[in-house]
């Protein structure tokens, strides 16, 4: 049985929860939370297990994997069907280089940790914060709105998605969150609107996650 080390609203958590689910693969959850008492994930327990004290954590028998992309290649290497990953080479570096984009050049500057010290060490207060948050956002998403042109309309895997949707649909949950106004990118919404009625994603949705509050 795999076990995944999550929180409901963590997005790079909510990735591995659809990966899992659209490869039909069971696991159970430990949830950690980021906020109560300091952030569990500061917890000397936690930390033994993944020192970066971030989540998510896949755990597999004597394996410990952190990272949520290299999670995702974990599985599609393991259990590659159904694949996450188109098959094509070109087709797969462009999804790839798309996951990347969310997961390395967005997310990161938006991180909770990020955002606490703004906060905290720096002193920003929210309106600069949420204009931070904001900027990054939409400058990320208006040039990955023009990559996903190479889909023409359909999903990553044509009619069905994959590696791709599960960076794109939790980035997008997060700017919601945030109140970010996403009218101007309509492929990115498209892509989340279908994505949005499929079981796989209403199951790693945060708010269906056991921890939710
Ligand atoms: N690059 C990492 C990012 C992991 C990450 O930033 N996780 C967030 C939740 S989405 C976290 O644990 N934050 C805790 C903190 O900022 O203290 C991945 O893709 O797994």
């Amino acid at each position: 049985m795999l076990t995944l080390y999550s929180y409901w609203r963590s997005s790079a958590a909510y990735r591995v929860r659809i990966a899992l689910n659209l490869k039909g693969l069971s696991y159970r959850q430990v949830p950690v939370h980021l906020v109560k008492d300091g952030g569990q994930q500061h917890s000397p327990d936690y930390l033994a297990l993944n020192p970066q004290g971030l989540l998510p954590l896949l755990v597999d028998g004597p394996t410990r994997i952190a990272q949520s992309l290299a999670i995702l290649e974990y599985l599609e290497e393991t259990q590659p069907q159904p694949a996450l990953l188109p098959r094509d080479p070109a087709l797969r570096a462009q999804v790839r280089a798309l996951a990347l984009h969310i997961a390395c050049d967005i997310h990161p500057l938006n991180n909770l940790r990020v955002l606490q010290y703004l906060s905290t060490e720096l002193g920003v207060g929210d309106e600069a914060k949420n204009a931070w948050y904001a900027h990054w956002v939409h400058s990320g998403l208006a040039a990955l709105e023009q990559g996903l042109g190479v889909f023409a309309g359909r999903l990553s895997l044509g009619e069905r998605p994959g590696y791709l949707e599960a960076c794109l649909i939790p980035q997008v949950y997060n700017a919601r969150r945030f109140n970010c106004d996403l009218d101007a990118y309509p492929r990115i919404l498209a892509m989340t609107a279908r994505c949005a009625a499929l079981e796989a994603f209403k199951q790693a949705a945060p708010d269906a996650q056991p921890d939710a509050q």
